[in-house]
């Protein structure tokens, strides 16, 4: 039967590519964002090249009632693969000059929008008997950096939360996988700077970042494993970087 995998953050980046790769292997899909434009045309693009169903739900995951009322519009509700994908960076200030309003973003969006996603998705998963959940952590979960304040904490909780998930999740079959990339260039960098291009760009100067494409390789293997099979956590990063405070530009 064609496996449906439900993708947070599908208008961009990781979620976007991880959309592309599921679709060119013939599975369903469910994805999701806000920007409904980019999740419209995506949705088009990918049924009519793939000729496979794909269902667009726009929804903030930091608001739970839209949250559960677009997954309760499923008229499908076997959903093998949840990629918990939606996420961002707000602001690099030191802790002592963080901005309230980014603190709220991260914390809302990383660590309460992935929980309100997952809860409204377990249940189905509990009753299928089935399931996989992939969250999308970071070697800012494993490791904290100057500037990196909040948002490393959120990514620690989706460490946490990713372990703590395994655990319950365990006697009903159903695997949690978390992925922790390191830097990768999307519009992470654009968004963690309040929309500064320019500054986005030079991140990434002197060293090759991962691509999107790269980090949905990453996923679609670990959703792709014999069904005996789950990785816990997998941490990866381009040759450039050996972790959040090693990297070798050039
Ligand atoms: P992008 O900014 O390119 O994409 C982020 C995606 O998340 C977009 O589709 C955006 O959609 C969605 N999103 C953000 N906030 C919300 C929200 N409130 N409700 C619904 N969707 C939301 O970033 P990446 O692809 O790089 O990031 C994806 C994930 O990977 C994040 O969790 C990030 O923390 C993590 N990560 C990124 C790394 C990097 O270096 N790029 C490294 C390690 C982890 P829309 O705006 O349309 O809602
Ligand atoms: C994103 C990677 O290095 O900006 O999670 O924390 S980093």
């Amino acid at each position: 039967m064609t496996k449906t995998v439900f993708i947070t953050g599908a208008t961009a980046g990781f979620g976007k590519a991880t959309a592309e790769l599921f679709a060119e292997s013939g599975y369903n899909l469910i994805i999701t964002g806000r920007r409904k434009e980019r999740l419209t045309a995506l949705s088009d693009k990918l049924s009519k090249k793939y000729n496979i169903e794909v269902t667009p739900l726009c929804f903030d995951v930091r608001n739970n009632d839209e949250v559960v009322s677009a997954i309760n519009s499923l008229t499908n509700k076997n959903i093998d693969i949840l990629v918990n994908n939606a996420g961002l960076a707000s602001g690099l200030n030191k802790i002592q000059d963080g901005l309230l309003d980014d603190w709220d973003k991260m914390i809302d969006t990383n660590v309460k929008g992935l929980l309100y996603v997952s809860k409204a998705i377990m249940p189905l998963m509990i009753k299928n008997k089935s399931g996989h959940i992939i969250n999308i952590g970071s070697t800012a979960g494993k490791e904290v950096y100057m500037n990196g304040n909040v948002y490393c904490a959120t990514k620690h909780a989706v460490n946490a939360l990713s372990k703590a998930m395994r655990i319950e999740l365990l006697e009903h079959g159903i695997k949690v996988s978390q992925v922790c990339p390191g830097a990768a260039e999307t519009e992470f960098s654009e968004v963690r700077l309040h929309g500064d291009k320019e500054k986005a760009k030079r991140v990434y100067d002197g060293y090759e970042p991962m691509t999107a494409e790269d980090i949905a390789s990453i996923i679609y293997y670990v959703g792709n494993l014999p069904k005996n099979l789950c990785v816990n956590d997998l941490v990866v990063t381009s040759l450039s970087q050996a972790n959040s405070f090693y990297i070798n530009r050039k």
